[in-house]
């Protein structure tokens, strides 16, 4: 028997506090039911990693949302990188690869190193100001659009765009309808972004364009793919660094170690990428019964995977609950893992080692002045707002 428990996944007391309900799933079994919704889910640390390796039994093509393509029309055109299996999904990431390779991403370090600097520096003038707006947003807005080849105007409509995207993954409940609701010039505006001719010669969205030149991809595909990096660009960075910035304002002695040595910058976002799994939950579809544990579910089935119960499973990791630099967290499924694993997780981790080294070097202390407010997202886990104070360190 599959145990059946009466958790919602997708409601604000669970996104309140999501961890006694990961624990009641992972504790239950290896696979649960949530009556809720009608559908299976996975939430140990082994359970979710193995079925991210398995994308022969688990397909994304029938979406990666609650949503079942076979049995419904999809909330938008489907990713070719998402929501594709092989052969598809090979062609179209074997692009993406090229395009997103480290040495790509290098040469985009000293732009985004002076970039972080200088918002480091402005924020410290300022003394107190919201560490989701004006920090973990505002450095994401600036260099990733940038890098993308977008035109300067509108750039904070990709933060509503990513907040529907995000929550289409859910059900059809008030976050998600609250998120469409004035979608129609949001929409627009991203699908002009995604031409050709909206973007400058050089940059991401001109390399993904390039491919149409050998005739390998159409015009249509290259503007769906450039749909992808304006839809997982943003919000995802956004809330590793809303996630990182928040773990040093609550582990002073952190923020003493990484202002002590700076080159632990990339270890802090990672460790905050492995704490709080910015990316919460994704969906699999059974393309043929399979075996979980003991138990069996049968083909065109949907799955929930926990990521972020899988990050937490103390199973698998020592204080599961604990900010931890020095931890050996290699394996988190923060960035996922298998041939979905995040394929900006190169450029992510460069923006988060960029803003926590500028912090490192040019911040004394970070104080939380108020209610952290959460938003609410059916697949994001990060906040609306995080008033803090960073006072400046002595000149060296
Ligand atoms: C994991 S976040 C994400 C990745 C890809 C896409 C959207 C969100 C897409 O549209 O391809």
């Amino acid at each position: 028997m599959i145990p059946a428990l009466d958790i919602d996944p997708f409601c604000q007391d669970f996104f309140d506090d999501p961890y006694p309900a990961h624990a009641a799933m992972r504790d239950a079994g290896p696979v649960v039911y949530l009556p809720r919704y009608g559908i299976h889910a996975v939430a140990r640390y082994d359970d979710v990693r193995a079925m991210l390796m398995d994308w022969g039994s688990y397909s994304s093509a029938r979406g990666v949302g609650i949503s079942d393509f076979a049995k419904e029309k999809p909330w938008r055109l489907p990713s070719l990188l998402l929501e594709t299996d092989p052969p598809l999904h090979d062609r179209t990431r074997k692009l993406m690869d090229k395009v997103l390779s480290p040495a790509a991403v290098r040469a985009l370090r000293q732009s985004f190193a002076a970039a972080a600097d200088s918002l480091i520096d402005d924020l410290l003038v300022r003394g107190s100001f919201d560490a989701v707006r004006d920090l973990a947003e505002a450095y994401p807005l600036t260099v990733f659009p940038d890098a993308v080849g977008m035109p300067p105007e509108n750039r904070r409509f990709l933060l509503p765009y990513g907040n529907m995207v995000f929550n289409s993954f859910g059900p059809r409940n008030s976050f998600f309808e609250t998120a469409v609701a004035d979608a129609e010039p949001v929409l627009a505006w991203v699908q002009a972004q995604s031409k050709r001719e909206a973007l400058t010669a050089s940059g991401f969205g001109a390399a993904i364009h390039a491919a149409t030149d050998t005739g390998e991809f159409t015009t249509a595909e290259a503007e769906v793919l450039v749909r992808s990096l304006l839809t997982a660009g943003v919000d995802t960075t956004v809330n590793g660094l809303c996630a990182a910035v928040y773990c040093l304002a609550r582990f002073p002695t952190a923020l003493e170690q990484l202002r002590a040595d700076p080159s632990l910058a990339r270890a802090a976002f990672e460790e905050a990428v492995w704490l709080e799994s910015p990316v919460q939950t994704f969906f699999r579809t059974t393309t043929r019964d399979v075996t979980i544990g003991d138990e069996t579910l049968s083909e065109g089935t949907k799955v929930l995977m926990f990521l972020g119960a899988a990050n937490r499973d103390p199973r698998r990791w020592d204080h599961p609950d604990d900010f931890d630099m020095a931890r050996r967290n290699a394996g988190h499924v923060g960035f996922g893992t298998g041939i979905h694993g995040c394929v900006g997780a190169v450029l992510a981790r460069l923006e988060g080692e960029l803003v926590l080294n500028a912090i490192a070097r040019k911040v004394a202390s970070i104080e939380i002045m108020g209610e952290p407010k959460r938003r609410y997202n059916n697949t994001l886990r990060g906040m609306a707002s995080l008033p803090v104070r960073m006072t400046a360190a002595a000149e060296t």
